[in-house]
């Protein structure tokens, strides 16, 4: 049996319009409840007009519908709520206060626009209209130094995404985030909680570059996959398809199948091979980048003899 709210959403699809008396005599539920419901399909962005006398009309569908991709992900037991909000603040930040208040693992947060999108370090991260902005929550039973190896899987998950929807030869630049061409389609952003050997909840945001348009600033280091294609990506099939792929590669992270993440990230990696600069801090660490570490650690051989950096910002020589 589909949830009242999607029984509503099929009964307002179906007539041009329909009374709240209608819909609450079909679905044996008071005109009240029906008003609740209609609210909060509004705050999934559906556009429901309310006329007077005569009911509600469907104006309008969201961008991503919801309950739709809900059902399309039914079998899996990872994904068992979805909210998506027109705007907010940062879904990292509605994560964490969902995390704070003990919300289980595979609770997603999509937004349409973010006011203060968020990179890493407190940079800005341009979340505009058209772009796919999501964040995850997840309770990985690992130590905090393996946090890494989740990072890992969703950057493998979203370029098997990004490369299946769309065709884009897209890479992994270590730590995280995926290019084509040298440039940035796609940022993944980690937050973590954790006691001193077991991570608490564990937050990734992703943030990928759809139908959005940048501003100019970002046309020399970043782009859309609009630009590439020269045509709309739908943002549903490519969540959708990106949560397909985050909870096959969930699952690798929970069987410990550390050493096939490893491979799959170097196969796709941007970054192997490449002589590197890593600032963390104070510290400028110079080599060529020669593998990853089971921690998700860049190996780079300096002058001075192999080093495994954990952190840092990295930039090509
Ligand atoms: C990242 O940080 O790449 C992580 C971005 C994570 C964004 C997602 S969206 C959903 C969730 N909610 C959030 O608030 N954040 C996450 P970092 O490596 O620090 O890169 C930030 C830098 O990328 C900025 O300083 C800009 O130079 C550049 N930048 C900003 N917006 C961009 C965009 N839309 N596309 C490409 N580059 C961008």
């Amino acid at each position: 049996m589909k949830p009242k709210k999607d029984q509503i959403l099929s009964l307002l699809k179906e007539k041009t319009i329909i009374s709240g008396e209608t819909i609450a005599k079909e679905l044996t539920i008071s005109r009240t409840a029906v008003w609740k419901h209609i609210q909060n399909l509004k705050k999934e962005g559906y556009k429901i007009q309310s006329i007077r006398q005569k009911g509600y009309k469907l104006q309008d569908l969201p961008e991503i519908p919801i309950a739709e991709i809900k059902q399309r992900l039914s079998y899996s037991s990872l994904w068992h709520s979805l909210q998506y909000y027109p705007e907010v603040t940062s879904t990292n930040e509605t994560v964490k206060d969902l995390a704070k208040k003990n919300h289980p693992e595979g609770t997603v947060i999509i937004a349409g626009v973010q006011t203060k999108g968020r990179g890493r370090r407190q940079r800005r991260w341009t979340s505009t209209k058209g772009g796919l902005w999501f964040s995850i929550l997840y309770r990985p039973i690992l130590p905090p130094q393996k946090a890494m190896i989740v990072t890992m899987a969703t950057s493998i998950a979203i370029t098997q995404t990004i490369r299946s929807i769309t065709g884009i030869d897209v890479h992994i630049k270590w730590p995280n985030d995926i290019l084509y061409k040298g440039k940035k389609i796609c940022g993944i952003l980690t937050e973590l909680s954790a006691e001193m050997d077991q991570i608490t909840y564990m937050i990734i945001g992703i943030g990928i570059n759809v139908n959005n348009t940048l501003p100019d600033d970002l046309n020399d280091t970043a782009t859309t996959i609009k630009t590439i294609r020269s045509q709309k990506i739908s943002l549903a099939d490519l969540l959708t398809r990106s949560l397909e792929n985050l909870d096959e590669w969930y699952e690798h992270v929970k069987k410990h199948d550390t050493r096939l993440i490893q491979q799959r990230w170097l196969e796709y990696s941007d970054t192997i091979g490449k002589h590197v600069q890593i600032k963390d801090g104070g510290t400028v660490i110079e080599g060529i980048a020669k593998g990853i570490t089971e921690n998700g650690g860049l190996i780079i051989e300096t002058k001075e003899g192999m080093k495994q950096i954990v952190s840092g910002d990295i930039s090509y020589l």
